[in-house]
């Protein structure tokens, strides 16, 4: 496709300030990227990988924001924060928030329209799980996240990163194949061009799984426009692989 590829590492509950320090020298190393590419790190240690990746060419971001933008809301962090910190990202909805920490639909819209208002691209992570999957209802499960998000929006839709991440490909090794991913993006991308005209520049994501030996048949797929990266953005050879099949 035209799109650029984009390639995010969602680095989840993982790092340290040796660990954080060692990936990105040896992701930084092997620039120049022909793909965009980002890093969503845990909140503490976003001050210090700005500091790293300033003027890089790799973005930085986070994995959650609040929907407020202050006040009495113990634990959370601001969309407000984040900009403040540099982000160019915040992974909103990952299932992993909305399986443990209980985000609805809805919920996930609102943080997607306060980081936007902010200036901060959000990822808008849908997903089914293997119970739905098999159960035949993937279509309206992604749709009705994704509705959700199109309807906070409006015709802001046109700026947000989604990701599709099938549940039960997360973290698994189980990994969709390209033609069950390529079936959601399609269905996706035929959702958003019924609200935005800019649906062809989207960026569309696909997480769950993403290695370097299957990452390239992913993102030779016509609407994967590269991939929200757990496990194996947390080693730079394999990072930068993925970089690399984004090409
Ligand atoms: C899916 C993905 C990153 P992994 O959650 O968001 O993680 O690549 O480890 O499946």
């Amino acid at each position: 496709s035209q799109r650029h590829k984009l390639v995010v590492g969602n680095w989840k509950m993982h790092g340290s300030h040796a660990a954080n320090a060692e990936l990105l020298q040896g992701i930084l190393a092997s620039r120049p990227f022909a793909a965009e590419a980002a890093v969503c790190v845990p909140f503490p240690y976003l001050s210090e990988v700005a500091v790293t990746l300033a003027n890089s060419g790799l973005a930085w971001g986070a994995q959650d924001c609040s929907v407020h933008e202050q006040g009495a809301y113990t634990g959370e962090v601001s969309s407000v924060m984040l900009a403040e910190f540099g982000c160019r990202y915040v992974i909103v909805g990952h299932s992993e928030r909305r399986a443990y920490h209980g985000e609805s639909d809805q919920l996930v819209a609102d943080k997607a329209k306060v980081a936007l208002a902010r200036g901060i691209t959000p990822i808008v992570c849908v997903g089914e799980t293997l119970a739905q999957r098999e159960a035949g209802e993937t279509a309206a499960v992604v749709k009705r996240q994704l509705s959700a998000v199109v309807h906070a929006l409006g015709q802001c839709i046109g700026e947000v990163v989604v990701a599709y991440e099938p549940v039960w490909a997360i973290g698994t090794g189980r990994t969709a194949s390209p033609e069950q991913a390529q079936e959601v993006h399609a269905l996706l991308r035929a959702q958003l061009a019924a609200a935005t005209p800019r649906a062809s520049e989207m960026k569309l994501l696909y997480g769950g799984s993403v290695k370097p030996d299957n990452a390239v048949t992913l993102f030779g797929q016509a609407d994967i426009d590269g991939g929200l990266i757990g496990g194996a953005a947390l080693k730079a050879s394999d990072f930068v692989a993925i970089l690399r099949a984004a090409s």
